[in-house]
């Protein structure tokens, strides 16, 4: 089976932080999971280039919109790697590729008559790029997550016509309830749907920083559409010389941030409608990263560059390593919620459930197949009751996983090493070791821990791949699928010693 994931495309008006790292690192747990299970999988992020925000950046620091996009891109690209994201391609939309394959498919919503020329009059936010409802604006003219002014906007536009779209979403929300996940983003959706749809915007004509509109040349797509479009435009030419539309189109996951949910849920099923494209099966729409700005009474805001409060995801990531990044914004932010990330809590997190729940447990482990067997994994038959604990991980992991529960399914990993911690502390090996009587059956219990280890690394694998790779090349045992993930699967042989899987990290001193 193919699965396609994607992530937003960032504005590259700003630089990189926490927020876009999360999505990030969300969708890649999904990617390497389903590659675990066998799938043909393609995964997608990128960086989206067009329009007012970047046209108006690039003015403010006197460069043109392809200078500024040329220089701010690579910060987005290069984060990729730095978390350990296993993305298949990174789009731009200032790709000409994207560019012509825009023009293709607004082309063809143009033909098929879902297309008027109009004028524009009302609300909008540069900075989200998006026209505000009278409702949205409020009687304060206010921009409801920015908290700036809105702007009177009057400009000729082509209009693409959403309103006929009302009925045929609603059926899609009926037939398709987890179309939207989680459920209380499907009733957002739903009731922004259900309070009538007005038509919107495909083109602007008072800048030309766009995707040049085929049939009028004063036009440029309206950047959302543009936008939303590279989750199929990439597919086109993501691999040179083959197009991977038909094996990987539609996608099975969009996982996005609640701040774009009216685009991804509404705007962007009636423009596939209205294209004659197959809908993604899934949009995943997840909570917001808080922070506070100063002190402990300071307010909970959203993480962004404009507020000020933003974890730098480089520096997290020089000091701990991606993968304690990676595992703290999954395990501390219920996924689907918002949520508080702090400096305090992963450092909380860091030490007692990477360093001492599953770093211990490791080094322990096979420490004491050095000490007690000389480094080779006893052949003994594992404890049955732990093992079946244990194995029903993986069906655990698949299962929450296909509904993107990221959080729970790591959850469910948690369980099990703690289980095998306390199966440590049960069996006493120290014990057993003393006993020449009870030799048979500290091969038993080490041959448990270790096989049972195996088993939640591989499945850990997603969260925290390279201290996954690092553990299992050292139990020479580096495969990955879930197939094979079974405590008693295979025979481990030999084992290498192992140094601390999360080191107490050597910070610079604060000046
Ligand atoms: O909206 N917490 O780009 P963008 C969690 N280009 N996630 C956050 C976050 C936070 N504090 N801040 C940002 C755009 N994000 C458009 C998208 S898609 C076709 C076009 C994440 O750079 C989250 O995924 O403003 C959010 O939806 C996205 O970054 C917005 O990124």
């Amino acid at each position: 089976m193919s699965f396609y994931v994607t992530t937003p495309i960032y504005y590259v008006n700003a630089a990189p932080h926490l927020g876009h790292a999360y999505s990030m690192i969300a969708a890649d747990v999904l990617a390497r999971h389903m590659r675990q299970r066998g799938e043909d999988v393609f995964f997608l992020t990128g960086t989206d280039e067009h329009g007012e925000p970047v046209a108006l950046a690039a003015e403010r620091e006197g460069l043109t919109p392809r200078e500024l996009v040329d220089r701010n891109a690579p910060r987005f690209k290069d984060l990729a790697p730095k978390l350990n994201i296993s993305n298949d391609f990174f789009i731009r939309t200032s790709d000409p590729e994207h560019m012509a394959k825009v023009q293709e498919v607004l082309a063809r919503v143009h033909e098929n008559g879902h297309v008027y020329e109009g004028v524009y009059e009302g609300w909008y936010c540069p900075r989200c790029a998006d026209f505000k409802t009278e409702a949205e604006a409020g009687e304060d003219h206010l921009c409801p997550i920015h908290r700036t002014a809105l702007v009177r906007e009057k400009e000729d536009n082509y209009f693409f016509r959403l309103s006929a779209f009302q009925d045929d979403l609603l059926e899609l929300l009926d037939e398709q309830p987890d179309f939207v996940m989680p459920k209380h983003r499907y009733n957002e959706a739903r009731t922004f749907i259900e309070s009538g749809l007005q038509d919107v915007s495909l083109t602007r004509s008072t800048f030309t920083w766009g995707v040049p509109v085929p049939w009028d040349p004063d036009h440029v797509f309206y950047v959302w559409f543009d936008a939303l479009l590279n989750y199929y435009t990439a597919l086109s030419y993501a691999k040179p010389g083959e197009d991977l539309t038909d094996r990987f189109w539609p996608p099975q996951f969009h996982v996005i941030g609640k701040d774009i949910l009216k685009f991804h849920t509404v705007f962007w099923p009636a423009m596939l409608m209205a294209a004659g494209l197959p809908l993604p099966r899934h949009v995943f729409v997840h909570g917001f990263l808080l922070m506070r700005d100063s002190g402990e009474d300071a307010e909970l805001l959203k993480m962004s560059k404009s507020m000020g409060n933003v974890l730098d995801p480089f520096q997290i990531v020089e000091d701990f390593g991606a993968d304690a990044l990676r595992y703290y914004c999954m395990r501390d932010v219920s996924f689907g919620q918002d949520g508080e990330v702090s400096t305090a809590r992963f450092a909380v997190l860091y030490e007692s459930e990477l360093a001492n729940d599953f770093g211990n447990l490791a080094s322990r482990t096979i420490a004491m197949v050095h000490r007690y067997r000389g480094g080779t994994v006893p052949p003994a038959e594992p404890d049955p009751d732990l093992a079946a604990e244990i194995d029903a991980v993986v069906a655990d992991v698949s299962e929450l996983l296909d509904r993107a529960d990221l959080t729970g399914a790591l959850d469910a990993i948690w369980q099990r090493v703690r289980r095998l911690n306390r199966y440590v502390e049960e069996q006493a090996p120290w014990v057993l070791a003393r006993d020449d009587a009870r030799a048979a059956d500290l091969d038993r219990v080490l041959a448990s821990l270790i096989g049972g280890l195996r088993v939640v690394a591989v499945v850990l694998h997603p969260w925290i791949p390279a201290t996954v790779e690092r553990l299992l090349g050292a139990l020479d045992a580096p495969e990955l699928a879930l197939e094979g993930a079974r405590t008693q699967a295979g025979r481990l042989g030999r084992i290498a010693k192992l140094e601390p899987l999360f080191p107490k990290p050597q910070l610079d001193p604060v000046a």
